[in-house]
């Protein structure tokens, strides 16, 4: 039976990326964006719905068939208040509201590191559920889907799977020495997603997205406990980050002992 996925926010830099690694016999990607997503090589059957996520009836109908929704959809750094609320708050709102009526099973949901951000990194891992600590409006838009997609679960049954990412990127080297915690290596997003996708039962989860980095603060067991098992580790671009920026000290420097690191002194609010 084919298996149609939704993804929200489908030309941005996390949707692009995805679009050839969830690439499937069998499977059909239905890509929202109000961008016309990018022709690329290596994609499957696809299909296109250019609206916004706030757009009700179109959000409507694309749930119509669907079989899980990947929402990676709205803004992806800090901006104004009104920003943030019409793209993350609305539009999850939106979509929620349009999953339940076409009654698609499963939402697997784009959070962030950003959401726990003020948390700092302790002796050991840090669970993926850790309470929300925002550290920008983003991320405070960020806790609040987590939270949206929570009601839906309680209320009407919606399989979540929240997926604090850290840093994703097409480039294969992690962002900063930051990145050499918060790395999520593109291959292991997809065997992220796709672990999000087949596992039964999955019920209102949180996990973190993170690789199997050496400097990790990121608990990796919840991801075990749905069949996630990340291979790439940030270690092997070590040696080259720390040639260009020093020595990590993920002790006492608060942009590195901190989750979201310098984002909790960016001026809140202001578009990036
Ligand atoms: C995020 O949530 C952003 O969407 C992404 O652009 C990165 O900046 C990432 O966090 C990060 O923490 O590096």
């Amino acid at each position: 039976m084919t298996k149609r996925i939704l993804m929200t926010g489908a030309s941005g830099a996390v949707g692009t990326l995805l679009r050839p690694l969830l690439a499937r016999e069998g499977r059909v990607l239905r890509l929202l964006d109000i961008v016309e997503p990018p022709a690329l090589d290596g994609t499957g059957a696809e299909e296109r719905i250019i609206a916004s996520v706030t757009d009700a009836d179109a959000v409507l109908d694309a749930c119509r068939d669907v079989d899980a929704v990947l929402h990676l959809g709205g803004q992806s750094v800090e901006s104004t208040l009104d920003i943030v609320i019409e793209r993350n708050l609305r539009g999850t709102m939106t979509l929620l509201e349009a999953i339940r009526l076409a009654g698609v099973p499963r939402i697997i949901l784009a959070s962030s590191n950003h959401a726990a951000g003020f948390h700092l990194r302790g002796g050991g891992p840090l669970a993926a559920d850790i309470a929300a600590r925002p550290d920008t409006l983003y991320g405070w838009s960020k806790a609040a889907i987590e939270s949206a997609a929570r009601l839906y679960h309680d209320r009407y049954g919606l399989e979540v799977l929240c997926v604090r990412i850290g840093a994703l990127y097409a480039t294969p080297i992690p962002m900063g020495l930051r990145g050499l915690a918060t790395w999520l290596s593109p291959t292991d997003a997809r065997r992220l997603i796709e672990a999000c996708l087949s596992c039964e039962d999955p019920g209102y989860r949180m996990l973190w997205g993170v690789s199997h980095n050496t400097r990790r603060w990121a608990s990796l067991a919840e991801g075990h406990e749905i069949g996630y098992y990340p291979v790439d580790d940030s270690e092997v671009f070590a040696a080259e980050m720390i040639a260009a920026n020093g020595e990590p000290d993920f002790v006492n420097d608060p942009n590195l002992t901190r989750i979201g690191g310098h984002w909790c002194d960016i001026p809140l609010g202001e578009p990036m």
